[in-house]
């Protein structure tokens, strides 16, 4: 995965200088200088765009991240640039659309491929800054050398600390002490330690312990992701709810879904205290979001259709929350289409970070919409690229698509369709327009097919014409974890 043209960037980043350099606002040297604001990243895995309060939740109970929503700025129309949890990471980490990094489906345990250090990561732009970084929990941009794999950590990529993080897989369901995905890490919290209670302690810590700032922490959860188990207590609280759901395959109101949310939820809450005690919150970006749509066998993402493995709205439209007060308006809701690409831009912005330009970056900064979400963006479209040579065992399906203002086109590389959908007044997706408005439908696959050749992007051929109804990629366990 190395390339002639990267050696310089190599040599540079080995000087501790490939990664960013600095830009001082004109007119303020020799004054004092800007604080550089913290940064803290909350990531749930597998989170539906429909399970906050806040996002119109009725049955789980998400106290903090509600009040991040009224303290905050909410988004209505943020996308995950991939329906699964690797190439979403690798657009976070690099700034560009997965099919430019090339990582465009999970990587399994034994994956010859990773994350290449071609690459000017987020962390190590904002590290090149002066920043600490960190990244507490799930990785997922590396096979395992536990698996007989090239493992490429966080290390490698800009992370001074790398705590409770993955070296055997990806979590799969180990939420208890010991965790299976990492048998050397020792247990710290009392009792039976639960690890999302572990992360959120660890964030804690590492706020405090950088309190001098600034700081760049990537809160990456293991959870919600299946298979679901919550602690007993919270659980045992939901099932007792009206209209409960029974057990973790519950597909609607899933008291283990829940129970893990309100314990991600609690950490939101420890974050933000933390940051108020502190003194830290006017001086910190605070985001939580979550990595791909919920998964269709355990929840609903209603009033979006599908979920997680699909290229329609419920796997890629994701809730988005950013608090800091004074500089974010608060109970403010933005209706722009975002990607979890922008993150990058918007984060060096705000840093006062200037990006290396060599590392080509797809996303925008969304610094304008944090500061008036009626701003416009010099963009009106996004794009996705999804090639499977399989069914993903969700049912998702080899799909590219696009969005440009409310129109929404997806074509099915397996069977060579299209559906054309207008979001405005069809968010479920219920009414495919393509045979109805043909001059939409080739505009935007014309566009899409543009911006395929932009990223060098291909459709291998394992990945067109096959069937749609074939075996998909691997049989679902039923048993419950441990
Ligand atoms: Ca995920």
């Amino acid at each position: 995965m190395t390339t002639g043209r990267t050696t310089r960037r190599r040599f540079l980043k080995a000087l501790g200088m490939g990664a960013a350099a600095l830009t001082v606002p004109r007119g303020l040297a020799g004054a004092e200088k800007p604080r550089r604001p913290n940064i803290i990243f909350v990531l749930a895995d597998d989170l539906g765009y429909s399970e906050l309060g806040c996002y119109g939740n009725t049955f789980n109970e998400t106290p903090n991240l509600d009040r991040m929503a009224t303290e905050g700025m909410r988004f209505t129309d943020a996308y995950a640039a991939a329906p699964v949890c690797s190439p979403y990471r690798a657009a976070l980490m690099t700034g560009q659309a997965p099919a430019r990094v090339g990582i465009t489906d999970y990587l399994r345990p034994n994956d010859p491929k990773h994350l290449s250090t071609d690459h000017v990561t987020i962390a190590e732009a904002l590290k090149g800054a002066g920043y600490a970084t960190g990244i507490i929990g799930k990785w997922h941009l590396t096979g395992y050398a536990n698996h007989g794999a090239t493992e490429v950590p966080p290390a490698s990529h800009g992370f001074d600390e790398t705590i409770v993080s993955e070296n055997r897989g990806i979590g799969g369901g180990s939420y208890f002490h010991p965790y299976h995905f990492n048998r050397e890490i020792a247990k710290r919290l009392p009792g039976k330690e639960y690890l999302t209670d572990r992360q959120n302690t660890e964030a804690v810590d590492f706020i405090r312990r950088h309190k001098g700032g600034p700081f760049f922490l990537y809160l990456s959860h293991y959870a919600v992701h299946t298979r679901l188990n919550g602690k007993p207590d919270l659980v045992a609280k939901y099932e007792a709810k009206p209209g409960a759901g029974k057990g973790f395959r519950a597909r609607k109101n899933n008291p283990h879904l829940a129970a893990q949310l309100e314990t991600i939820d609690e950490g939101v809450g420890m974050i933000a205290k933390t940051l108020d005690d502190l003194g830290l919150a006017r001086d910190t970006i605070l985001v939580f979001t979550g990595d791909n749509g919920g998964e269709s066998n355990v929840t609903s993402n209603a009033p979006l259709r599908a979920g997680k493995s699909t290229l329609y709205e419920g796997g890629i439209r994701e809730p988005l929350l950013v608090r800091r007060p004074g500089t974010v308006p608060a109970g403010t809701v933005c209706r722009t289409p975002t990607s979890n690409f922008d993150f990058y831009p918007t984060f060096c912005e705000a840093a006062g970070v200037r990006p290396d330009p060599r590392q080509h970056l797809d996303g925008v900064s969304i610094l304008p919409l944090l500061k008036d979400p009626a701003a416009r963006l010099k963009r009106d479209t996004l794009c996705w690229h999804y090639p499977l040579a399989r069914p993903h065992f969700l049912g998702g399906r080899s799909t590219g698509a696009i969005r440009r203002g409310d129109w929404k086109l997806i074509e099915f590389f397996d069977t060579g369709k299209t559906e054309l959908y207008n979001l405005a007044d069809d968010l479920g997706e219920t009414n495919n327009l393509a045979a109805a408005n043909p001059e939409k439908a080739t505009e935007l696959k014309q566009a899409l097919a543009a911006w395929r050749a932009d990223c060098g992007a291909v459709i291998p051929d394992d990945c067109k014409d096959y069937d749609p109804n074939a075996r998909r990629d691997r049989p679902r366990s039923k048993k419950k974890p441990t």
